[in-house]
């Protein structure tokens, strides 16, 4: 975790301490986002709340399904929420989201025509404003790993059993074993999701465990020595170790992007637009990748950071090249949750 992000669970811990001891003041209007953790930049939160008069409350989820299994569990209360875009689309065409009003998005003309054309699911920004670009690959140890093949293989090699983990994240992982097999990780094909199937079966022994967030201090502690992770996420690892690598598997990897949305029962939907249309500035983007290490797609905010730091969010070009976005499947989700099933209670 960066210097900035930690000073963010500081700064949580004691929001969390102060409400607890009952503090009051002056009260101001709460806006409720919901949203991955290590995902902003507590500045650009910082310089909203200042410039809005409010306060931002920001919860974390570590997974789409896990939010989802919140709010359709009850869980209200939120006015902004961060799902990926495939998501979003689901979220859309079970009307838990608002159709967007653009006139209170002027901003969203800086997102890039081009991502907008060719990758994004929302083309038209219906109901989502896409955030950050992610692709999921490996991190490393170079010292325990040396000469790490680029293969998605390497889950499959016993030398690293218990010191490895994949995402704990069906999209993602089942993707991986899609790709390891040479096929596209929205397959609707019952063979090839059965041979994605057979080899996380194979791969499963190998694991220390399936994880979406732990792996981040585990692979910084030595705890583990390859680890499936978020590239950003990887990257601001990399960041502070200098023994982790980052290795892309050569059959290709998942594209996806984080898009805000606004929850049908928002309260606030006037300070969630704000809050959204100020995420699509190229400063506050800027901002934002600078310290998350994703990709924004918000034209002229790359070009706000230093060379090294613009150059450090690059997408490699083989990532577009074999790389799959992952879209939304409908009814052959099923099948993916299926698997998924097998995979968790396999031993
Ligand atoms: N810190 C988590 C950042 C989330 C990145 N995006 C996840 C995409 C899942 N397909």
């Amino acid at each position: 975790m960066g210097k900035k992000l930690k000073k963010m669970a500081v700064v949580f811990a004691a929001a969390l301490a102060a409400a607890i001891s009952g503090g009051c003041g002056p009260s101001v209007p709460k806006l409720n986002v919901y949203m991955w953790s290590d995902y902003i930049d507590p500045d650009i939160v910082q310089k909203f709340e200042d410039e809005n008069g409010c306060e931002v409350v920001i919860s974390i989820f570590d997974s789409n399904e896990s939010m989802y299994a919140k709010l359709k569990a009850g869980g209200t209360g939120y006015d902004v929420i961060l799902p990926s875009s495939y998501m979003a689309k689901v979220m859309n065409d079970e009307k838990m989201i608002e159709t967007l009003d653009l006139s209170k998005l002027p901003n969203v003309k800086n997102i890039n025509s081009e991502y907008m054309k060719k990758l994004a699911l929302d083309k038209t920004f219906k109901y989502s404003v896409p955030y950050m670009i992610c692709y999921s690959c490996v991190a490393y140890d170079k010292g325990k790993c040396p000469n790490l093949p680029d293969t998605w293989g390497v889950f499959g090699d016993s030398k690293y059993r218990g010191r490895m983990t994949l995402l704990n994240d069906y999209r993602e992982t089942i993707g991986a074993a899609l790709k390891a097999n040479g096929y596209s990780l929205n397959t609707r094909d019952d063979s090839e999701l059965e041979k994605a199937k057979e080899t996380l079966l194979k791969w499963k022994p190998n694991l220390a465990r399936l994880d979406n967030e732990g792996y981040k201090s585990g692979v910084q502690s030595g705890e583990f020595v390859v680890v499936h992770g978020y590239s950003g996420d990887l990257y601001q690892v990399l960041e502070e170790s200098k023994n982790l690598a980052v290795m892309i598997p050569k059959e290709g990897v998942s594209l996806s992007c984080d898009d805000w949305v606004i929850p049908a029962d928002s309260k606030n939907k006037d300070l969630a637009y704000a809050f959204i249309n100020y995420m699509c500035d190229p400063e506050s983007a800027a901002a934002n990748m600078e310290v998350t290490k994703y990709l924004s797609p918000v034209d002229g905010a790359s070009k706000l950071m230093s060379d090294e730091n613009a150059k450090s969010v690059v997408i490699p070009k083989a990532v577009y090249e074999n790389g799959e976005m992952i879209i939304d499947l409908g009814e052959d989700n099923a099948k993916y949750l299926k698997i998924w099933d097998e995979i968790k209670i396999s031993q």
